[in-house]
Order: structure tokens, then sequence, then C-alpha cells
């Protein structure tokens, strides 16, 4: 079965910030929960380069758009590698094959009388590369970032929308899974149905975009949303695109909801395309109450987190903090709280604990387990066979409180049982329950945290199978007894 998903293609005006690792990360965890299902999955991330906005920072540098897009694409690219994103294809929108298709899809709308020539007259705002109608603007501000906005009047090619609210409303109406999550839905709905109009998909004073006539550029939006249909072969590789079109779930913040709910789909409709059956947006992480956004961003990027914690703990502190779907504010202090309690003291140390025990008594062998008497550890280790529907769901946050709940369960068996105290016979299979325990949770972690759980499979002398094993094996009594185990240092050393 194939699965195909999709980020948003990040703006190159400047260099990543936690917001889009929040992206991606999710969309890594949920590309690698359906490997682990056995489907053939395409994970399609990259970056959006042409516009206004990039060409404006890019003239505020002496640099070519190009350049400047050159040089933050590549940043983006060394960021998800490090953060282990495991994406299949990276597409920039700056490609010569996006750009051909982009222009073919122009020519397709405009024969089948979805454009039309006309004269836009309103303002645009620069950061939001988008169109602003003078009854929307607030305090003379853009309503959606509230930045000044610039006027516009140009002649264009005006896109049909108006033309498809009808066939959007219904088609939101009759499926209940396309925007998510609820919240979203209603707020699209009440906008589609205050009246759609027309959108320009073309300027005339941006030079920096796929030329299109002798006169026009055609609109960034336009141009970066196609990248869903280009990125998987679209009019290129019928082949690829019959395979894994439409989209299972496109991840998007909540600040690009009406691109990807309204104009993005009206383009299929266009096309005569399926939809997406998924469109998921999550929420904003703020500092001090304030969308954290590039130029906020800089001073906390992810490399300097990455430095100081570690990958795994950076995707843990994104995905744990704050429900999928909600605002988060970040900080410092929050960061180190979440990493010192779940994953050094309780997870870490639970770890450490135990492949020290085994290492001093058992002579660093893992005990026979007959004659434990772990009910409830069992019973709550193998509760997390129920994760992958809310994996599924995207409840991210829930899921890993649902782990640390098996880890707390067994951190609290092992301070009961104090094997230490006990008879070799007796603290065998207490210590036995606990690490099963723990290989269930590294597997329940794998899409999370796929570096750690891979280590703590290695602690538990299981590093080769655990390769290939996935949520089937939340099974109890899998460990082999006898099997030698590795003591490391601390996986998740305390911070000061
Ligand atoms: O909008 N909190 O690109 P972009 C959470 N190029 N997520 C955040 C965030 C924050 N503070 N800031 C950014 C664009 N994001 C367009 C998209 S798609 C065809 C074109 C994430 O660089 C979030 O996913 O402004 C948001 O939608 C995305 O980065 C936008 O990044």
């Amino acid at each position: 079965m194939k699965f195909y998903l999709t980020t948003p293609l990040y703006y190159v005006n400047d260099t990543p910030h936690i917001g889009h690792a929040y992206t991606e990360v999710a969309a890594d965890v949920l590309a690698r929960t359906e490997r682990l299902l056995g489907k053939d999955v395409f994970f399609l991330t990259g970056t959006d380069e042409h516009g206004q906005k990039v060409a404006t920072a890019a003239k505020a540098l002496n640099l070519k758009p190009k350049e400047l897009a050159d040089r933050m694409s590549k940043r983006f690219q060394k960021l998800w590698e490090r953060l282990n994103i495991s994406y299949d294809r990276f597409i920039r929108t700056t490609e010569a094959e996006h750009e051909e298709m982009v222009k073919k899809v122009f020519h397709k709308l405009y024969q089948k009388g979805d454009l039309y020539q006309g004269t836009y007259k309103g303002y645009y705002c620069v950061h939001c590369e988008s169109y602003i109608l003078p009854s929307h603007l607030q305090e003379n501000l853009c309503p959606d970032c509230g930045r000044k906005v610039g006027s516009l009047k140009e002649p264009t090619y005006f896109f049909r929308l108006s033309k498809y609210q009808k066939d959007l409303l219904s088609h939101i109406d009759a499926h209940l899974e396309f925007i998510g999550p609820p919240q979203r839905r209603n707020e699209v709905i009440s906008f589609i149905r205050r009246g759609l109009i027309d959108l320009s998909f073309t300027r005339r004073s941006c030079e920096w975009g796929i030329p299109i006539e002798e006169d026009f550029t055609i609109y960034v939006w336009f141009d970066a949303l196609l990248n869903y249909l280009s990125g998987v072969g679209y009019l290129s590789n019928s082949k690829l695109f019959g395979k894994y079109w439409p989209p299972d779930v496109q991840f998007i913040g909540k600040d690009i909801i009406r691109f990807h709910d309204i104009m993005w789909p009206a383009i299929l409709f266009s096309l005569s395309l399926p939809l997406p059956k998924k469109i998921f947006a999550h929420g904003w992480w703020k500092i001090a109450g304030e969308k954290i956004s590039k130029s906020k961003g800089e001073a906390i990027s992810p490399q300097d987190i990455i430095s100081e914690f570690g990958v795994d703990p950076f995707r843990y502190f994104l995905l744990r903090e704050i429900p999928f779907g909600a605002d988060g504010e970040y900080s410092y202090a929050a960061f180190v709280k979440r990493y010192n309690s779940d994953l050094a003291n309780d997870l870490g140390n639970l770890l450490h604990r135990t492949l020290t025990l085994i290492d001093n008594s058992f002579d660093g062998k893992i005990p026979k387990s007959s004659g434990s008497s772990g009910e409830r550890l069992k019973e709550k280790s193998l509760s997390l066979a129920g994760i992958l529907p809310q994996i599924e769901a995207l409840k991210y946050s829930e899921v890993l409180s649902k782990i640390w709940e098996v880890v707390a369960v067994a951190n609290k068996y092992l301070d009961e049982k104090s094997p230490w105290r006990l008879s070799q016979r007796e603290a065998g299979p207490a210590l036995y329950n606990v690490l099963e325990t723990l290989r269930i949770v590294a597997l329940s972690l794998k899409p999370f945290l796929p570096a750690s759980s891979s280590k703590i499979a290695e602690g538990l002398g299981i590093g080769e199978e655990f390769k290939k094993e996935n949520f089937k094996k939340i099974q109890w009594g899998v460990l082999p007894e006898g099997r030698k185990i590795k003591r490391e240092r601390p996986i998740f050393p305390r911070k000061k």
C-alpha cells in the first residue's frame, strides 16, 4: 500500500527555525510509522524559492535571489539531515522540471477557461505573499501578520476561485477528515460561506518568479502549491504520479490554511484531480506570546539546541510539549525541565540502573523470566499495542505521555521490588520484566526517537533484530534469556 505525505515548502528568505523543524519532525514521525507498517511511503519536502519576499531579502544582502536560495536551501537540507528526517524527495521550486510543469498547468487552466485577464487593484502583503482586499485591512495593516502592506494595481490573470465555492463546501461537508483539526475546518467553512472571490495568479511587478508570457511571472503561491504535483511526477512521470497521487496527509501550520484548504483544492478541481485525503494544520510555537518567525527565531536556532541536548531530545520536546494542533510557548527553562524529568530521570535512568544491575549481578546476561510477578507492568506495557491509531490520528503528545506512563510504572516496580535486596532467583525475573518493558517502550518510540530507540535496543543486546521489528512485536516475553546486554554511559545525561 502507498502513503504520500508532504510538508509546506519553506521560504528561503532566511534560516530555518523551531517552527519549521516542528512541521518537519511531525511529518517524519508519520512517515516512519507508515514505513514500519510496511507501506510504500513517499515523503516530500523542500524549499519555496520565488517571490517578492525572497527577492527583497536577497537584495538586502547584495545577492541574486537564486544565490540566496542556493545558500538557504542547503541550510534547510543540512538541518533535516541532522534531525534525522527521512524524506524521499527534497524539491526546490527553482528546479527546471517544476518550472516547466507550472507553466503547463497555467496553460491547462487557461484553456479550461479558469484563468482570465483583468486588473488587480488592492493591497499586497509581502511577508505573507498575499493579496489583501481593502475591506480586510485591520487598521491599515495585514489582517494575518499585522505588518505594513503595499498597494498594488497591475494587470493580471485571475483564477476563477468563485466558481468552485459550491464544490469546495460539498467536498468539505462530505469528508470529515479532509481538514483537521475540527476547529480549522469550521474556520474554513465560515470563510468560504462569506463568499470566495477570484484570485490574481500572476504578478507584473515581481520579476523573481516563473516567467509567463512576456510581462508576467507566476504568483508565488500558485507556483509553490503545485510542488505537491510536480514533486511526484505530474505531467512528467505518470508511473510515479499514478502510484502516489493523491496525498494521504499534508502537514501545514495554521498560518497557511486558506492557501491549502481553499486555493489548493480549487486548483485540483480545475485540473480534475482527486483531492488530498487529509490536510492537517498544527499550531504555533510562540515566545512571550508571539509567533516565532524568522527574525525572532534566529535567537534560538535548532542547531544550537541540538548541539546542547542532542537530536532526539529536540524531537521529543517538540512533539511532547504541546498537543499537535494547539499553540505552545517555547522556553529554554521548559526544555531543560522536560529533558531532565522525562529523558534523563525517567527513561534514561531506568535503562541505566537496570543494565547496571544486570552487569553487576547477572554477569551482563538477561536473566530468566520465569516466576515473575509483574502482571501490572506487563498489562501496562502491552497497552502500548494500541498506540498506532493514535499516531495516525496525529495525537503525538498523547502517545508520548502514554509511553511515559509505562516508564513511570516500570520505575515504581523497580523501586518496590528493589532487586538489589533480593536473592538472584527472585531478582532475575523482576529485572527481566523491566528489560522487557524497556524493549516495548523502545519499539513504541521508534518513529519518534529513531536513534535513541536503537540505542536502547543495543543496550538490551537486541540491536540487530530491533532494526526490522515493528509494533507487532509489542508482545510479552520476546526478549531472549541469556543474551548479553551492553551497558554504556547514560543515553540522556542530566543537565544542570
Ligand atoms: O508559508 N510555529 O513558508 P514559511 C509552528 N512558503 N510552525 C511554524 C512556525 C511557528 N512559529 N513558523 C513557521 C510558507 N512554521 C510558504 C509555504 S507551501 C506550498 C508554501 C511552519 O517558510 C509551519 O508549518 O513561512 C508553516 O506553515 C511553515 O513553517 C511555513 O513556512
